[in-house]
């Protein structure tokens, strides 16, 4: 059976495996999970997924979270060929290096932007009586400094990764630009990039523009942007 993908577009690793997948030719049955409407906190999802994190696969009854560990997943079990994770031990340890710094560094300073972690600020009420808070604001609707400053401080590490190759890990595409080019879509709505300060991002994140499935990351990005124009604005 198809496997399936709890997902939200506007999420930017559930963006990272819709591209894995597309770049493998891989059908993924997808099921919209809306974190604005807390739809990751219900008792169904969480039996699934006790850290309420989307993206989440369910390939027949193997569970697994976190876009980066799917993303390897996808490789190995369905890749035609492994160009997108290559099996040299030397690249993979680039590519891994590249992954954490996603999910320990661009992604972590992104989230502290604003509350992404909606359900758990209000984690000393009983989850049926949780409310949904507004995502990326501060409770004064601003962004403070100091996590605006780690954000900023992400996009210096990653043009200066940048000077020693193409592509974020190496010079070959592999599932480390497809997780960077989404988190810094996200991103680049609350700094911007395209002034003269990031242009080796700039340049990769033209060449990421031409993958053939890159529309999955721009509507995803716009959406995103739509939103956190909303949310400004009230
Ligand atoms: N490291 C995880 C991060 C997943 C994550 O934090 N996803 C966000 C949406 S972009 C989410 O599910 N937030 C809701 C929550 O943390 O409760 C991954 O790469 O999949």
């Amino acid at each position: 059976m198809t496997p399936k993908l709890y997902m939200q577009r506007v999420s930017p690793p559930s963006r990272a495996v819709l591209m894995c997948a597309k770049s493998l030719d891989l059908e993924l049955d997808l099921i919209e999970i809306d974190v604005l409407k807390m739809e990751n906190v219900t008792p169904q999802f969480l039996q699934i997924n006790p850290l309420h994190t989307i993206p989440f696969l369910d390939d027949n009854g193997f569970l697994l979270g976190d876009s980066h560990a799917i993303m390897i997943y996808l490789v190995e079990m369905y890749g035609k060929d492994r160009s997108l994770y290559p099996d040299d031990v030397k690249k993979r340890a680039r590519i891994n290096q590249m992954l954490h710094f996603d999910c320990g560094t661009f992604c972590k300073a992104l989230k502290n932007c604003g509350k992404l972690k909606i359900g758990l600020y209000n984690a000393n009420l009983a989850r049926s009586e949780r409310v949904p808070v507004p995502i990326l604001l501060t409770d004064d609707k601003l962004i403070r400094e100091e996590n605006l400053n780690a954000l900023i401080e992400a996009f210096g590490f990653l043009e200066t990764f940048l000077q020693n190759s193409r592509y974020i890990a190496g010079d070959s595409l592999s599932i480390a630009d497809l997780s960077l080019i989404t988190t810094i879509t996200n991103a680049s709505a609350l700094v911007p990039i395209d002034g003269h300060k990031y242009p080796r991002i700039r340049a990769w994140r033209k060449l990421m523009e031409f993958l053939p499935y890159s529309d999955i990351n721009k509507s995803g990005g716009e959406e995103f942007k739509t939103l956190i124009k909303e949310m400004l604005s009230k």
